[in-house]
């Protein structure tokens, strides 16, 4: 079993708490405006995004937890379980609804391994905690508070057997082209050769499926986007006035981003920590970016970092892909 020095913890939140209010004010200074959709995870983000993944348009959720429910024994196999030991790191973990699959299914099969999440969000890594307690209480769970990189050190250093790593939800998609390669290329590059990565991918697939996703008529994804000006309002003495913002959603199905916008519907003046910051009539701040991907694209970033895929596993519609590389 491994341990987590509590003083380290709090170091970071504090160097989290910096970071937020200095991407908020570089977003916001810059041409076009833009914001990080990795701060929409407070506390009322978590329970909005619960939402969307239970909203009828939104089917990500749902094509990944058909995966991880009829098809566990597949991802078992492609993650080598019953071989050499090893321990299962989830990056963005969220509440593990889908992985608890895989969790409940390796531990009837026996698997002696360590459950490692990561998530930046401390509010939702505790509702998981308390829900894989109760559920599967033989399960070893180390819940690391944080983002991803900073927590797969950790990670890596605590544990010296081989790692698998989930990446699930399409999460990847939240990352722009060169963020994603990036990205996999230096997970590449702090895994070892018999790591194992299993990243889901959410497919290209008919424009108006995916915009409704993004777009939904309760005004659900609105409000998401929404809360991240309450949260700065809260939490870094800004006065945003919400009603004065408007979401807006586009999807290209050629290039395949589905992206989401605030847009100011006045000429106004924002406070933020003391800065003052200009809104013009219309003008848009970019919010997130959701990518979708076609198979060869999935092939390209792959190879691109590195990684050398060994296997995929679909839903039945061929909507969402997890697509498991090793290094
Ligand atoms: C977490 N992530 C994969 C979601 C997505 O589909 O991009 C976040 C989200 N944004 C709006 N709806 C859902």
């Amino acid at each position: 079993n491994v341990q987590v020095p509590k003083k380290s913890l709090n170091k970071l939140k504090e160097d989290h708490d910096n970071h937020f209010l200095n991407d908020v004010l570089n977003g916001l200074r810059s041409t076009p405006k833009h914001l990080s959709s990795k701060y929409f995870y407070d506390k009322r983000g978590d329970e909005l995004f619960q939402k969307i993944m239970a909203m009828p348009e939104y089917y990500l959720t749902r094509c990944e937890l058909e995966i991880f429910k009829n098809k566990t024994a597949d991802i078992a196999e492609c993650i080598r379980a019953d071989q050499e030991p090893f321990d299962l790191i989830e990056l963005g973990a969220g509440d593990a609804m889908k992985s608890t699959y895989l969790l409940k299914y390796l531990n009837e099969k026996g698997a002696d391994f360590t459950y490692m999440p990561i998530d930046i969000s401390g509010n939702i890594l505790s509702v998981l905690e308390k829900n894989l307690k109760k559920k599967l209480p033989a399960i070893d769970i180390l819940p690391l508070e944080g983002e991803y990189f900073q927590m797969l050190e950790k990670a890596m250093k605590l544990s010296s057997k081989r790692k698998v790593i989930l990446f699930l939800g399409g999460n990847i998609g939240n990352m722009n082209k060169e963020e994603a390669t990036n990205f996999c290329t230096e997970l590449h590059q702090l895994l070892n050769p018999e790591d194992i990565v299993l990243i889901g991918f959410d497919l290209k697939k008919n424009p108006y499926t995916v915009l409704n996703a993004y777009s939904d008529l309760a005004g659900i994804t609105a409000e998401f986007n929404l809360n991240l000006l309450s949260r700065i309002n809260r939490e870094l003495e800004a006065n945003f006035v919400i009603s004065q913002f408007q979401h807006y959603e586009s999807y290209d199905p050629i290039t395949g981003s589905c992206k989401s916008f605030l847009i100011s519907l006045a000429d106004q003046e924002v406070k933020i920590a003391g800065e003052v910051m200009t809104f013009a009539e219309n003008e848009a701040i970019d919010m997130e970016v959701s990518q979708k991907f076609s198979k060869s694209e999935i092939e390209n970033l792959a190879e691109k970092s590195g990684f050398t895929i060994t296997g995929e596993i679909s839903d039945s519609k061929d909507w969402f892909v997890d697509s498991i590389w090793k290094v």
